[in-house]
């Protein structure tokens, strides 16, 4: 269904709206809802390929932003600021299915606000870390066993790392032998992959409320002073590990290029922002991360940069159905710059274990 069409199945004012692209997420399609200049809504739909239980994906936002709604009103905020607020539809769903199947959401536009696809500065970094601790210290008493599991083994790596291999061995459109250093990179680090896995399932690491996809633009920033407002892109809100909420936000956040820079030789990991990132993340998570996940933090930045190449070249391998891409090699160019940030992340490992010792 046309996106504008869409509009009046929610409980939203009828008005002359333009609707238009809006954001630069790899997963939903995303859209803002425009009047007289003002952006209103964001109006999105939701990746159905990827996101198979949208029910329950969205029982999961409901019941999470109510739960912040509470605190921040509490705390005397303005929870239409500072959390995500869902606008219903007509018949009080909280999201609407159209005629073709798909699945439609509306949230009010967080006015005032931008969200960064690049490290601009060291304090937008710093704020950012302080916000994604303190999101997971405000729902570490959620009860987190009522969260459904949006999207199972999302940050299981050996799990990854078998897919991985599958797509290998298929190699449908017969591109596997253009990235041998790669697969023979990403091989040689496969014992790695089990070690955080191992630690949570010996009790060493607890399971806590995390937000699974803390990368700097699923953050909105005050547009005047830069001060982190409200996290969003709420899909994978799920039981999960401290250290990969800390290490993916390094792997975007902490490179010295983008996330799809095509020239590897721009990549390296920053250790300045690596050490302030640590730093935002312990406060904002109020003293609740334990020695061991302090200890590991390292290890989280590592795995999610190892996962997340590897799966951006899963998706090359099986042809570009899971990632938005711009042009042909674009999984390709964002897996090398991945693994060339683990490269670096392994020449700087000492200073990367010293930085969360104070
Ligand atoms: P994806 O899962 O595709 O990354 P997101 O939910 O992160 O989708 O949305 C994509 C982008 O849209 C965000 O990076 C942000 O810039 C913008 N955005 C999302 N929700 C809002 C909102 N409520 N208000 C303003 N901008 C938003
Ligand atoms: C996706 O939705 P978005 O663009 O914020 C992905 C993350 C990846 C990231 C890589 C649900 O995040 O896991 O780390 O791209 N989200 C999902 O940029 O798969
Ligand atoms: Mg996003």
């Amino acid at each position: 269904m046309e996106p504008r069409e869409l509009l009046k199945h929610f409980q939203i004012e009828e008005k002359e709206y333009s609707v238009d692209l809006h954001g630069n997420g790899h997963i939903n399609h995303t859209y803002a809802v425009t009047v007289d200049g003002e952006k209103k809504y964001i109006l999105q739909r939701i990746n159905t390929a990827i996101f198979k239980n949208v029910q329950g994906l969205m029982e999961n936002i409901v019941h999470v932003t109510d739960y912040l709604r509470e605190k921040i009103i509490n705390a005397g905020g303005d929870p239409k600021w500072e959390t995500l607020s869902i606008v219903r539809t007509i018949d009080n769903n909280s999201y609407y299915t159209d005629e073709e199947g798909n699945s439609w959401r509306v949230y009010l536009f967080i006015e005032n606000a931008m969200t960064f696809d690049r490290v601009e500065n060291e304090e937008v970094f710093y704020q950012s870390a302080a916000a994604f601790g303190r999101f997971q210290a405000l729902l570490s008493d959620y009860p987190a066993g009522t969260l459904h599991e949006t999207i199972p083994d999302f940050h299981n790596t050996p799990k990854r790392y078998l897919d991985f291999e599958k797509a290998v061995e298929e190699d449908i459109l017969n591109r596997a032998h253009e990235v041998e250093k790669e697969i023979g990179f990403i091989r040689a680090r496969k014992e790695e992959m089990s070690i955080l896995s191992d630690m949570q399932k010996r009790g060493e690491l607890p399971v806590r409320v995390t937000h699974n996809d803390t990368k700097l633009n699923n953050i909105m920033m005050d547009s005047t002073t830069h001060k982190a407002i409200c996290i969003i892109d709420l899909d994978t809100v799920m039981p999960g590990l401290s250290v990969h909420d800390f290490g993916d936000a390094i792997r975007f956040g902490a490179n010295t290029a983008a996330e799809d820079e095509p020239d590897i030789s721009k990549v390296s990991l920053s250790l300045p922002l690596y050490e302030l990132y640590v730093k935002g993340f312990l406060e904002g998570c109020g003293g609740q991360l334990t020695d061991k996940e302090i200890e590991m933090l390292p290890m989280g930045a590592k795995m999610m940069t190892l996962e997340c190449g590897m799966r951006f070249l899963t998706d090359y391998l099986q042809g570009d159905t899971y990632y938005k891409i711009k042009h042909k090699q674009h999984n390709l160019d964002r897996c090398r710059s991945q693994l060339a940030l683990v490269a670096d992340m392994e020449i700087k490992w000492e200073q990367m274990c010293k930085a969360a010792i104070f």
